[in-house]
């Protein structure tokens, strides 16, 4: 049975088990607004659900809470930010009006993150550039589970890459998504629950292809969506996160000394466009994202990537999130 909170109740919640487990005010204050919008959002394999991993990260001695990330503006359009072994998102959250004042002034600009951390749902990471009327890529590599086409082991993470634009007079136009067959979270969340995989999804450790989430977890491997073509994804996203950034290539993530740890030590890179630049004159893109909107659905889309996750919203924009009794029974118990 799930019950609906309100969102401000449950980051202060998650904020009192972060900070309890060592992270500090303002890192729980941002890893916890995040894991209750991704909540809010229907995004549950990276909600409340990974609220033990951020704890057993720490615990492992894996990840930094406390570090206070560098943040390097290294030329007109490029920022570098050195994360110190804690989460990406506090980085974002350094360099993000920097990241903007460069792309209106120079029409693009790219925030580089290295020795950085990713346990939440990407699209968070850009959302409100769009409403501000940016252009917004993201991308950020993980730890190895995710095994190239014919091959028999794991080389990239999950891999996700996230598009976000503005809209005129809408929510801006999002969409995220792993470049494996599914998300390493959503593996997890089908073993738990005890469902079968869809077929093409998983290998078993020999490489021989499974429905089985146990098999694909104890090691195998997930699959890129679309075989060659999700492969190719998930090689530019490890390029420009850990070549570009100067971090780790997921197939380099070693835990192994720090046994608990849940989150990858890699990179992330954000890069913002302002559609206005030059464009006097021309049809504004807000617009003309609308247009194409509305091509698709009048083609007979019915779903738009976005629908399902504004939908989970209530209207209030920060409102309910809805979380399972036996969950918010768990989180309590957590502080
Ligand atoms: P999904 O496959 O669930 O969704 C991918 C995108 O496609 C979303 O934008 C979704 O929109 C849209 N979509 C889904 N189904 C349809 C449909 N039938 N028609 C039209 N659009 C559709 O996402 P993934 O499983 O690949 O990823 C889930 C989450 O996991 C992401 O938020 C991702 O960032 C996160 N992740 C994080 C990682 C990390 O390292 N931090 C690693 C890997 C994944 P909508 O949102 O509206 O459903
Ligand atoms: O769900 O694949 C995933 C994932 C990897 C790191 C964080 N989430």
């Amino acid at each position: 049975m799930a019950d609906s909170r309100p969102f401000e109740e449950v980051v202060a919640l998650l904020k009192k088990i972060l900070r309890k487990h060592g992270y500090s005010e303002a890192v729980s204050s941002i890893l916890a607004a995040n894991c209750a919008a991704a909540q809010r959002d229907g995004s549950t394999s990276h909600g409340v659900f990974r609220i033990p991993n951020y704890i057993s990260t720490i615990q492992s001695g894996y990840v930094s809470g406390t570090v206070e990330p560098r943040v390097e503006d290294v030329a007109p359009g490029f920022i570098r930010a050195d994360s110190g072994n804690g989460f990406a998102q506090v980085a974002l959250a350094k360099a993000r009006s920097l990241l903007e004042q460069k792309a209106k002034a120079n029409g693009i600009a790219i925030l580089a993150i290295r020795n950085s951390h990713h346990l939440g749902a990407l699209y968070l990471d850009i959302e409100d550039f769009a409403e501000k009327g940016f252009i917004a890529l993201a991308f950020v590599n993980s730890m190895a589970v995710v095994a190239p086409p014919e091959a028999h082991s794991p080389v990239y993470g999950t891999n996700p890459m996230a598009f976000a634009a503005p809209r005129e007079g809408a929510a801006p136009l999002v969409f995220d998504q792993a470049s494996s067959s599914m998300a390493h979270g959503d593996l997890q969340v089908a073993r738990r629950e005890g469902r079968r995989l869809p077929s093409g999804c998983a290998i078993d450790s020999k490489g021989i292809e499974t429905t089985d989430p146990a098999q694909a977890l104890e090691g195998g491997a997930l699959l890129t969506f679309g075989g060659h073509k999700g492969a190719s994804i998930a090689l530019m996203v490890e390029l420009l996160c850990a070549a570009l950034a100067g971090a780790d290539f997921s197939y380099e993530v070693d835990w192994s000394t720090t046994p608990g740890a849940k989150s990858a030590r890699t990179g992330q890179t954000i890069i913002l466009i302002d559609p206005n630049t030059g464009g006097a004159g021309l049809a504004p893109f807000p617009m003309r994202v609308n247009d194409l909107v509305s091509a698709l659905r009048a083609a007979g889309q019915r779903r738009i990537p976005g629908d399902r996750r504004l939908a989970r919203r209530s209207p209030q924009g920060d409102g309910t999130v809805s979380i399972s009794r036996e969950e918010w029974e768990s989180l309590v118990d957590m502080t």
